[in-house]
């Protein structure tokens, strides 16, 4: 079996406590790697590494200009080994290799983006009342930033973080997944190749409690930027709020798909199908669920379930496959169980619900529609993150509205209609901090992405998301060669009155 070790100061490392992971590949079942089961050891040596290379000459002693230079070569990297690192993530979380490669394609993109603004970090010279005194601030990195990433887009992910935050000039260890962390440990050794100095970036990989866990605690880790599920961004965010570290946090979500009479049926069924079995419903913004007005219920229905029908599930790597495994053994069973779940509460399954056995050897769940669904229902509320479906009547806008903005989740929402007026109302009136008129998943480096209520808090991507990763220090000199005392006239005690000390 392959073994991988950490990649702390520029190089490979092995666990300090010697421990290893099997991880499986989940088209084929079977265990074909080692990754390091790491410790709070080895948070430390890889924080203590960051901490140095944040302060050294290579990092923070260079130029704006060199540091963009940096993200350029690190983004040219990418797109260079864009196939190998898409095969990578594959075996890594079985989605198809297709959708990888254009994923790794548009993460070269973020470095270049990211890179871009590397020296445009500027402060200002601010118009204080007090005139002899000229006033400034400065923007600064933050220091070492703490990257936890999960198993859905794992380099993706990475990038939405590290691009801003390399930067605004910061250093990063990485706690990618441990079910996929493979990807990210070949990355970090392609940015060393690339140029990017010993330390910037490090990876520790293990399990979430004994890796992520002593990192979010860690008092030399200045940030978290956190991708992943609720429960483990809450604990995340409880860490770092005992130490009042900043957070970002990029949750789930139970996105809706707004579907009005008006719409272009056989297009809205095509984006509502995409938005939810493309990766397997394995993605933060799977639109999982529909809402469709009630006088065209049964035409969508009817559409989407002629497409789930015709998805060639099969291995990853197969051009002609549109859907690959389930990406984790504990989420092939939650999403079983969350079938089972629906089926309990009186939902009706329309398409699907069943293991693909086959499909192949690994973990493989058919594309599942559930109708006669009512929204308060735990299959309507609850983010499975599988290819499941959920159907949900609406009258009218008002209803519609009411449906979407009633759940915990605000990340994604879509809206399929020919009205225009509507569009723009019901996209002022939806919690979620993304919404899609007429498309659905797009997202950008260039385009803010978060989630609204327990969606995450704070944005990735944008121009404004490098402040994330900046402070700002104010400045006051006074241009005066002596302090104006606010007491007046006072004689100080003992002290004889002297000009300036020699
Ligand atoms: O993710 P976890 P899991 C959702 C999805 C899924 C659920 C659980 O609904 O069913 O989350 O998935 C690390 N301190 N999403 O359990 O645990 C962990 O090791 C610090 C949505 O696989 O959130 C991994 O590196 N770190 C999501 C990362 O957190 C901890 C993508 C994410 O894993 C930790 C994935 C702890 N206490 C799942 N516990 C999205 N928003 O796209 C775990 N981790």
């Amino acid at each position: 079996m392959d073994r991988f070790d950490n990649f702390i100061d520029g190089r490979f490392v092995p666990p300090v406590g010697g421990a290893y992971l099997e991880t499986e590949n989940p088209f084929t079942g079977k265990a074909w790697a080692l990754i390091p089961r790491s410790s709070a050891a080895d948070v430390d040596e890889a924080v203590a590494a960051a901490a140095r290379a944040f302060r050294s000459p290579a990092w923070a002693g260079i130029s704006a200009t060199d540091r963009a230079r940096h993200l350029r070569r690190l983004g040219e990297a990418v797109a260079d080994h864009a196939a190998e690192l898409a095969e990578a993530e594959v075996r890594d979380n079985g989605k198809t290799y297709k959708e990888m490669l254009k994923q790794l394609q548009n993460t070269a993109e973020w470095y270049h983006f990211f890179g871009g603004l590397a020296d445009k970090i500027t402060g200002e010279v601010l118009p204080v009342d007090a005139k002899d005194h000229l006033t400034y601030t400065r923007a600064e990195p933050l220091g070492v930033i703490g990257m936890i990433t999960p198993w859905n887009s794992p380099l993706r992910l990475l990038a939405w973080k590290l691009a801003p935050a390399l930067a605004a000039g910061n250093t990063a260890v990485i706690k990618p997944s441990e079910f996929t962390s493979t990807a990210t440990l070949r990355f970090a050794a392609i940015a060393h190749e690339a140029g990017i100095p010993a330390g910037v970036i490090n990876v520790v990989c293990g399990l979430g409690q004994e890796v992520g866990q002593p990192l979010a605690d860690h008092r030399d880790v200045a940030k978290i930027a956190f991708t992943g599920g609720v429960g483990s961004g809450t604990a995340v965010y409880v860490s770092a709020a005992r130490r009042l570290a900043p957070v970002t946090l990029e949750l789930g979500g139970k996105s809706p798909n707004i579907v009005f009479a008006d719409a272009n049926l056989d297009s809205a069924a095509t984006g509502v199908a995409a938005g939810i079995f493309a990766s397997g419903g394995q993605s933060c913004v799977a639109g999982s669920r529909l809402l469709v007005q009630r006088e065209v219920h049964d035409a969508m229905v009817e559409r989407v379930v002629a497409i789930a029908r015709g998805l060639r599930m099969g291995d990853p790597m197969h051009p002609d496959t549109h859907v690959g495994p389930v990406a984790t053994r504990p989420q092939y069973e939650r999403i079983l169980a969350c079938i089972a779940m629906a089926l309990d509460e009186g939902a009706h399954l329309a398409h699907g619900g069943k293991p693909l056995d086959a499909a192949g050897p690994g973990l493989f769940i058919e594309p599942t529609v559930f109708t006669n669904v009512s929204n308060g229902m735990r299959i309507a509320q609850e983010e499975v993150f599988g290819p499941v479906l959920c159907v949900i009547p609406f009258s009218d806008e008002e209803d519609a509205l009411r449906l979407a903005n009633d759940s915990a989740f605000g990340l994604g929402a879509g809206v399929w209609t020919g009205n225009i007026g509507r569009a723009h109302r019901m996209a002022a009136g939806l919690q979620a901090g993304s919404v899609w008129v007429n498309t659905y998943r797009m997202t950008s480096q260039i385009v803010p992405f978060g989630g609204y209520k327990a969606s995450g808090i704070g944005r990735e991507g944008g121009a404004d998301m490098i402040k994330a990763y900046l402070q700002t220090k104010s400045v006051w000199v006074n241009l005066n060669d002596h302090f104006a005392s606010p007491f007046g006239p006072v004689q100080a005690a003992g002290v004889q009155a002297a000009g300036r000390a020699q």
